[in-house]
Order: C-alpha cells, then structure tokens, then sequence
C-alpha cells in the first residue's frame, strides 16, 4: 500500500515537471565573429557582449507566446575570412537560430547578409561599418552604429580643420572596411584642401611595412590614414618610430580605435599620434555605458575593446522585438526590428527604412598613457 502511495506521488512530481518543461521553449540567437586569428581579441568581445544579454535575459525570465524562453548562443567563428562567413551564416540558418547577431568584418558581414535573407533570419551587427551592407535592401539587414561615411568624414575634418594639416598619405588593407573607410577619408580631405602626397596597399595578415612607410616619408606627410585594424596598426605604428617618423599624425577608424592597440605597439611613442573614430558614444556618454562597463569588466576582466556593448544591445534588441510580436519566428517578428525604439545602454536605437540606425554618434579618440580617451 506504502509502495502504490510512493509510486503515485514520484508520478504526480514526474507529471508536474514535465508539463514546466512543456512550457519552456529553447530558442537559439547566433553570433558570428573571428574567434580566432590575428582578429580573436575583437571577435571574443563582441561574443562576450553577446553572451552577457543572454546571460542576463534569462535571469530575468522572458515568456513569449505564453511560454518561457530560454535563449541559447550559438557562437561561430568566420576568421574574418568572407568565405568563412558565409560558412558561418549557413550554418546558422540550418540551425534555424531564431536571429543573429554579426558579422564582425564588412568583408564577411556583406556576403553574409544575402545568405540570411534567404534564409529568412535577421541579424544586426554592432561592428561591420561598409556602407554598402545596406545598399540590397534586405529587411533582414540591420545596423546599430554609424557607417564608414560618417568615421572617414569625421576624421577628415578633424585633420584638415581643427589640425589644420595639409598633407597625407593614404593606406589600406585592401578589405571591404579598411579600403571604403579610407576612400572616404580621401574624398573628404581633399575636398577641404588637404593634399593625398602617396597612397599605399597593405594586406589584413601583413606585419611589415618597412617598405611602404619608407616610400611614405620620402614624401613627408603630415599624417597617414589607415583603413584597416589594430594587428596591422600596432606594428606600422612600432616600425614609424623605428623609422623617425615620430611627429607624423596618424589617423584611422574603429579598426584601430581598440585597447589591443597599445600593446601592439608596445611601447612606441608614436602611438600618442593616433586619432582614431567609433561609431558611436564614448562609454561615459552612452545612457548605461559606465554601469555595463562595471558589470562586463567583473565578468571578462582584461578582454573589453570596442564593441561589446553593441552586441550586448544587438541581442537584447532581437529579443525586444521577439517580445512586441509575441514569437520567435523570424517570419513573424523581423518586420518589429524596424519598428525599434530601443532604449538600449549605449543609445536609443530606432531605424531607417533601409536598416541603418537613426542619428548614431561618432566619437574622436586619442591615446593618453596608452589609454583610448575621447575628444568629444
Ligand atoms: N568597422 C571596423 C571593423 C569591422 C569592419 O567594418 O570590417
């Protein structure tokens, strides 16, 4: 009799469990980015920003569609390779993930953003600054920082009319970001007065430039404009010093405006020189930038460089419009993203039309005891 009453109550519990378990409902958000390679220390901050809103949606329990969701991250790593991204971006969507957050790289993220829209899965990416990303009109594109055109414009002005400089020589890495940010730095410095003295090329996996920045101060610029990222710019900047070029400015966008820039060029004065744009507010301007910086530090100490907070807002911003829709399902809620109006920690996010936000910042950075601090 004891037995029967036992059996009956491990039922009952049994019963109680699986019909919680019923009502909860696994959904899966990618994140995209090179994890490894020379480009790691980028990707895995902008994973961990990504892993951070996840973390926090479900400690604070989100129900969709009258069940609990619990939000997994799928983590791919595209090396920052394009081929690998779209790898990458497949993958995801045979995984059927709910949305993305990604890529990292123009170069990856533009090939990327057709193999989602075919696929029908939205993604936003916090980093990849090519204008053209948005030129196809997907409705699944969307980006939460300013474009290339705002960083290299930016930039110029800076040079030509608050420096007053006259002169540059013009480097790229030949990649979708380093050589369109660059192009607009051009555009916009000649047509204020300033005069492009040489233009060189350079790779995304290049680590000497001897050559090239020999040629370059045979014609004594002012400054050199970078279009590229931190693992190229750290040993440029190490090898001007080594060449006397220590009075030349140097200019580039996001892709040098990291924290892994100062020990990559470890120790070289000329990295006093650098002014470089983000797409976007400096932290202490952003509405929760310092209090999340605070919470991301205790979490990843060591590993913050750009844009962590925006993937942290990328997926918290999916999910807001998984919530206004009431589901999951990428058909049903993707046209809700473009009806944003996020309040997010590093700003309120709304968007165009074409998927670009609405009014984003830039901000101007230089270096002050190896540490990137803003000029606006
Ligand atoms: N925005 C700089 C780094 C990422 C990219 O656009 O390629």
């Amino acid at each position: 009799m004891q037995l029967k009453l036992k059996l009956t109550v491990v039922a009952a519990i049994a019963a109680v469990a699986g019909m919680a378990s019923a009502q909860e409902q696994v959904v899966k958000i990618g994140h995209v980015a090179p994890v490894s390679g020379a480009q790691a220390h980028y990707g895995k901050d902008n994973e961990n920003g990504a892993r951070m809103a996840v973390e926090d949606l479900n400690a604070q329990g989100v129900t969709i569609g009258g069940k609990k969701i619990k939000f997994e991250l799928q983590g791919e790593d595209d090396a920052a390779d394009p081929k690998q991204g779209t790898a990458a971006a497949q993958k995801l969507c045979d995984s059927k993930v709910a949305g993305v957050v990604g890529h990292l790289n123009s170069g990856t993220t533009i090939p990327a953003a057709k193999v989602y829209n075919d696929c029908g899965i939205p993604h936003i990416t916090g980093a990849a600054t090519n204008p053209n990303l948005t030129k196809p009109g997907y409705k699944t594109t969307h980006r939460i920082i300013a474009t290339d055109n705002s960083l290299g414009a930016g930039l110029a002005a800076y040079a030509a009319e608050t420096l007053k400089l006259k002169t540059v020589a013009v480097v790229d890495d030949r990649t979708a970001y380093g050589q369109g940010v660059a192009d607009v730095f051009k555009k916009v410095a000649q047509a204020k007065g300033m005069k492009v003295v040489d233009e060189q090329f350079t790779h995304d996996k290049a680590t000497d430039f001897m050559a090239i920045l020999t040629a370059i101060k045979a014609k004594k610029p002012d400054a050199i404009f970078f279009g590229g990222m931190d693992p190229q710019a750290g040993p440029m900047l190490r090898q001007m010093e080594q060449l006397g070029m220590a009075d030349v400015k140097y200019f580039g966008g996001d892709g040098v405006c990291t924290s892994e820039i100062a020990k990559l060029a470890a120790g070289a004065k000329t990295l006093t020189n650098v002014i470089c744009a983000e797409g976007g507010a400096s932290l202490a301007k952003m509405p929760g930038g310092m209090e999340w910086k605070k919470r991301y530090d205790a979490k990843y100490p060591g590993q913050f460089q750009v844009y962590s907070p925006y993937t942290y807002d990328a997926t918290m911003l999916l999910v807001d419009a998984m919530k206004r829709a009431n589901s999951v399902d990428p058909k049903v809620y993707t046209p809700e993203i473009r009806k944003s109006n996020f309040k997010g920690v590093t700003a309120s996010i709304a968007f165009e039309d074409n998927g670009e936000m609405k009014n984003p910042a830039i901000t101007l950075y230089k270096y002050v005891d190896g540490k990137k601090t803003p000029l606006n």
